[in-house]
């Protein structure tokens, strides 16, 4: 049973889109509610989130995405639409900025892809996914845990500062990272999805304070493909804090060792007293969506190396798809947390 203190909010579970553009056809939304449940079962108690606000979504985001995201779907409702929200035309690479007021022209400016469609509940959810973020990360701010889980759904790493993508509204990660150094703290983000976190990457780009490293699949042939090279290591005075280390499809747990090892170097050197880890169980080897060889018990090794760094942990979640073994995933990770903690 886990004892790291998890936070969660039911409300969490109102997003439920229908569908995807996948493979160009039309399939099952990946990112299903019941992701959520599963990991809240492994759980004897989790923890209401609290209500911090808007202000800390809006020292990361900004104000005319998020009022996109609340406005979304009932302005798409409006025109006489039925079902989710979803673009179909964006602006091309440097195409000039134009706002409108079209809510067609809209989804393009504010979203990257396909694959995250607005449905009734998707601005409620993300709103207390980010405030589960926060009330996890406030819980280690108090100093009352050395780890905490924030149970988010939907993820967030995909988000940037005006946009979506990814199956990602807003960036939880982010949004608990510049609180915490709001706050004072020193912070490194670790991002172990599949998927590299382009949103995360894109917030603290040229960020000092704030250092972001990824472990992921080689964009060459994993999804976001435009971002998370290993040569993307951060601008101006961001320039050394942006750390990506893409491995080739098939990774077992050897080679990805190797590459836990260095991205906790660069944590070190960073001087954190943070450590934020943005969480994906889809490296797992029966993942339906990604082709990386993690097995359960190399998720307790993960999260023992973590814990033995000594950093106080806030563990956020991401992706993972293989809904079956996720709920047994996030308590192997756990559970090497604690080992240490
Ligand atoms: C979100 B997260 C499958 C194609 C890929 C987007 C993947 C988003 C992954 N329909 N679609 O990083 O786990
Ligand atoms: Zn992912």
């Amino acid at each position: 049973m886990i004892t790291v203190p998890g936070y969660f909010d039911r409300r969490q579970l109102t997003h439920e889109p229908v569908q995807e553009l996948h493979n160009g056809g039309w399939t099952a939304y990946a990112e299903k509610s019941s992701r959520a449940q599963i990991i809240a079962n492994s759980f004897a108690e989790l923890r209401p989130a609290r209500d911090f606000g808007l202000e800390p979504l809006l020292n990361v985001h900004d104000r005319a995405y998020v009022e996109f995201l609340r406005s979304a779907y009932e302005e798409w409702r409006a025109t006489g639409r039925d079902g989710d929200a979803i673009g179909y035309t964006w602006p091309v690479v440097r195409r000039r900025r134009l706002d409108f007021d079209r809510i067609d022209a809209k989804l393009g400016l504010y979203s990257y892809d396909a694959a995250t469609p607005i449905a009734e509940g998707t601005w409620e959810a993300s709103y207390w996914s980010a405030q589960t973020a926060l009330s996890a990360l406030s819980v280690i701010l108090d100093g009352e845990a050395a780890a905490s889980f924030a149970l988010c759904r939907p993820p967030g790493h995909h988000s940037g500062p005006d946009y979506c993508g990814g199956y990602c509204y807003l960036n939880n990660a982010a949004i608990a990272a510049e609180q915490a150094r709001r706050s004072g703290r020193r912070v490194a983000i670790l991002d172990i999805d599949y998927h590299h976190g382009n949103g995360t990457q894109d917030i603290f780009y040229s960020d000092p304070d704030v250092m972001f490293v990824s472990i992921h699949a080689d964009p060459v042939t994993d999804y976001p493909f435009f971002w998370g090279h290993a040569d993307e290591r951060g601008a101006g005075p961001g320039e050394g804090k942006t750390l990506n280390l893409p491995l080739p499809r098939g990774t077992d747990f050897q080679a990805y060792y190797s590459a836990l090892a260095e991205a906790l170097d660069a944590v070190r050197s960073h001087g954190a007293d943070l450590f934020v880890l943005s969480f994906g169980a889809d490296t797992f080897e029966e993942d339906p969506i990604s082709h990386f060889r993690l097995r359960r018990d190399d998720y307790r090794a993960i999260g023992e190396r973590i814990a033995a760094i000594g950093l106080p942990v806030l563990v956020v979640m991401e992706g993972g798809y293989a809904v079956d073994a996720l709920g047994h995933n996030v308590e192997a990770l756990l559970s090497g947390l604690e080992d240490d903690a």
